[in-house]
């Protein structure tokens, strides 16, 4: 007996917003199941956003029944949240099945990538702005197409969020801002704003008289007026239990709480907001992870996740023997010398986990602070604490830093305090791609007087580099790669390492490699290749600080030698390379350089490293054969080397 044909899913009809609407109700909750079914086996293969998507399928869909995209603009904060809307404005199929990976769908949203997209993002907090301005320039051209953002909870963590909060009224009267709020950042959400969120959503008075009158309201025929009766009870009695929402107060009318997974009260919400003659903030309640038991168990391990197992929950193992993580080995390093020093002090914008800091907050939690998504804070609040003696360590990713160049140079450089910058992801984060990747911090920081830079070449130097940093009178910056160290085995004592000394490794009398962090190692490969495939004797220097640089070292090298090699993962401009040509140049010292970094482009997202890096020309197998025609265009011969 054959067995029965699957029926076709909904959700390959789906090729445009417009198969949404078309949709009869009844049809939207098997919409909604099947769109989990096919997040949870796209991201358990490729990784991904699982829990902040499985989270938001029904509003997604409620958006999407309510408004016309493109004409309307739905701006998502972060974008992360954003593949259900990627699968509903035809970006599904193969496309969505290769989310993350060379040639698939971002993991963010781009306007370059769909004209659904109204705008990108990839950072905290950027959402409630770019939609007021939308809304502005709607204003001013006298155009008529709704402007709605969707902000999590965490984002009103973020300072931009409230200045953006701040203008609304006095920049338009139409605005549609939805608080999804699933009381999680990436770890749990902090904060007093966390707390009055929760406060808002849980007073058990409000919401039973809420729900009562809800169903009184509803059993009228919907329509405009009725709504605005029902909403004007409830402004009335939130004030009356709640105080008054804080949103209110900034002259939004606030909606809710509305169930985030009814369908029904979202359309009603969405479509009642649609007709407001005044800003309207909508307060959502969402279940991150809803739909994948170990998502909703495990909401922060589940924020963006590796590949997992669908049915166990379990994340793939890493190939035995691989090194520990560099983030791990920062956790540790910083929890042991925190235990030594009660003024050693670690602080995070939101990501105790992805920076290895949930190692000191499980260990020494009152040396430890979450500021939630507020990097600026986070900077100046370090800047407080080094005024009094304290050893603040702020652990914020290279590409998150950006938001944070005004306190750093204002308030820590100019004063010189001492505050050390752990900067995770500096390089690619090949996954996420541009908005993600490390590759401006030493072009950025470079110029900035006081400042010490630095990078390891293996975990062990992190250790010694943070050891080093905690003892400076003044800002350290420490960069490192995202992943897996090296392997190097860590010494039982860190080294406390002399400011502006490079290490050489390896003596060469044809050309010199100075190559900062983990490209030391590559610099190993291209060495050993140029020796055997055209018999130069080519020589490493482990460069460890781009400021201040070894002039020692190196103008006594570039003075005897036919060519330098610079090799560093970071933009070429302004970078490490640029940094070695302008203390020669300030030398008159004429020795070429090859200067080897990324090029003047935003980065792609891309399935891993080498894929992203032989894209752009960069592999092993490039940049041997591009030394090797700088070498013979300078005519040089190989020099033999010394015995
Ligand atoms: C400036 C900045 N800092 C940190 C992050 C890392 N980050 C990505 S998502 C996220 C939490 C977002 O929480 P929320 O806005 O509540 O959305 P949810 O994931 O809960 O839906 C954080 C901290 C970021 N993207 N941008």
């Amino acid at each position: 007996m054959s067995s029965p044909t699957p029926s076709p899913r909904l959700l390959d009809g789906i090729r445009s917003p417009a198969d949404v609407k078309a949709l009869a109700p009844e049809q939207l909750p098997v919409l909604a199941r099947e769109i989990r079914d096919e997040l949870i086996a796209v991201t358990a293969k490729n990784g991904g956003h699982i829990g902040p998507n499985l989270g938001v399928v029904e509003l997604t869909l409620a958006l999407h029944r309510v408004f016309t995209t493109p004409e309307d603009q739905l701006v998502f904060d972060v974008a992360h949240q954003g593949y259900v809307h990627k699968l509903l404005t035809g970006r599904g199929g193969d496309f969505f099945g290769k989310l993350r990976k060379s040639g698939g769908a971002s993991g963010f949203l781009y306007r370059a990538e769909s004209k659904h997209d109204a705008f990108g993002a990839g950072h905290a907090g950027t959402a409630l702005s770019a939609a007021l301005g939308m809304a502005t320039a709607r204003d001013l051209r006298g155009s008529h197409e709704h402007v709605v953002a969707v902000c999590g909870d965490a984002a009103f963590t973020c300072g931009i969020t409230l200045e953006a909060l701040n203008n609304v009224v006095s920049s338009t009267k139409r605005l549609i801002v939805i608080l999804n709020d699933n009381e999680w950042s990436i770890a749990k959400n902090v904060g007093a704003i966390a707390r009055y969120l929760n406060r808002l959503s849980t007073s058990e008075t409000y919401n039973k008289l809420h729900h009562d009158v809800e169903a009184f309201f509803k059993s009228f025929p919907t329509g405009v007026e009725m709504n605005r009766v029902y909403m004007k009870w409830k402004r009335e009695t939130k004030d009356f239990f709640v105080e008054s929402s804080l949103f209110e107060k900034f002259g939004l009318r606030y909606l809710g709480p509305v169930d985030g997974h009814n369908l029904d009260a979202l359309v009603k919400n969405l479509e009642f907001a649609k007709h407001c003659d005044v800003p309207v903030l909508i307060h959502v309640l969402t279940k991150k992870g809803k739909g994948l038991e170990a998502a909703l168990a495990y909401p922060e391990k589940f924020h963006g996740a590796g590949p997992y197992d669908p049915v166990s929950g379990e994340h793939n193992k890493s190939a035995a023997g691989t090194p520990p993580n560099y983030q791990d080995v920062f956790g540790a390093a910083i929890t042991r010398f925190a235990k030594q020093n009660p003024k050693v002090i670690g602080i995070t914008g939101a990501m105790p986990s992805g920076t290895g800091l949930s190692h000191l907050a499980k260990e020494v939690p009152q040396q430890f602070f979450d500021v939630g998504i507020a990097e600026e804070h986070a900077v100046l609040f370090a800047a407080g604490l080094a005024t009094k003696g304290f050893r603040p360590v702020c652990a914020i990713y290279s590409t998150f830093l950006q938001r944070a160049y005004d306190p750093i140079i204002h308030d820590v450089a100019l004063q010189n305090l001492p505050v050390t910058f752990c900067m995770d992801r500096a390089g690619l984060s090949p996954n996420d791609g541009p908005t993600h990747h490390g590759l401006f911090d030493i072009a950025y920081l470079r110029g900035v007087p006081n400042i010490t830079g630095m990078q390891p070449k293996d975990e062990d130097e992190l250790v010694d580099m943070l050891h080093t940093a905690l003892q400076l009178p003044g800002p350290a910056f420490i960069r490192y790669p995202r992943g897996a160290g090296t392997g190097a085995k860590l010494k039982p004592q860190p080294a406390t390492l002399t400011v502006g000394q490079a290490e050489l490794l390896r003596e060469g009398s044809n050309i010199m490699i100075w190559a900062l962090g983990p490209m030391v190692q590559e610099a190993q490969k291209i060495a050993t290749r140029l020796a055997a495939e055209e018999g130069l004797s080519v020589g490493i220097v482990n460069a460890r600080f781009y400021k201040p640089l070894d002039r020692t070292l190196l103008l006594g090298q570039a003075a005897c030698l036919p060519l330098l090699v610079t090799l560093e993962d970071h933009v070429a401009a302004g970078g490490f390379g640029s940094a070695v040509l302008e203390a020669l140049q300030e030398a008159d010292c004429p020795t070429p350089v090859e200067r080897i970094g990324w090029p003047d482009r935003f980065v792609e997202h891309g399935s891993s490293v080498d894929v992203l890096r032989a894209a752009y020309g960069l592999s092993t197998d490039d940049l041997v054969r591009r030394i090797k025609d700088r070498y013979r265009r300078l005519g040089a011969a190989p020099v033999e080397a010394e015995a």
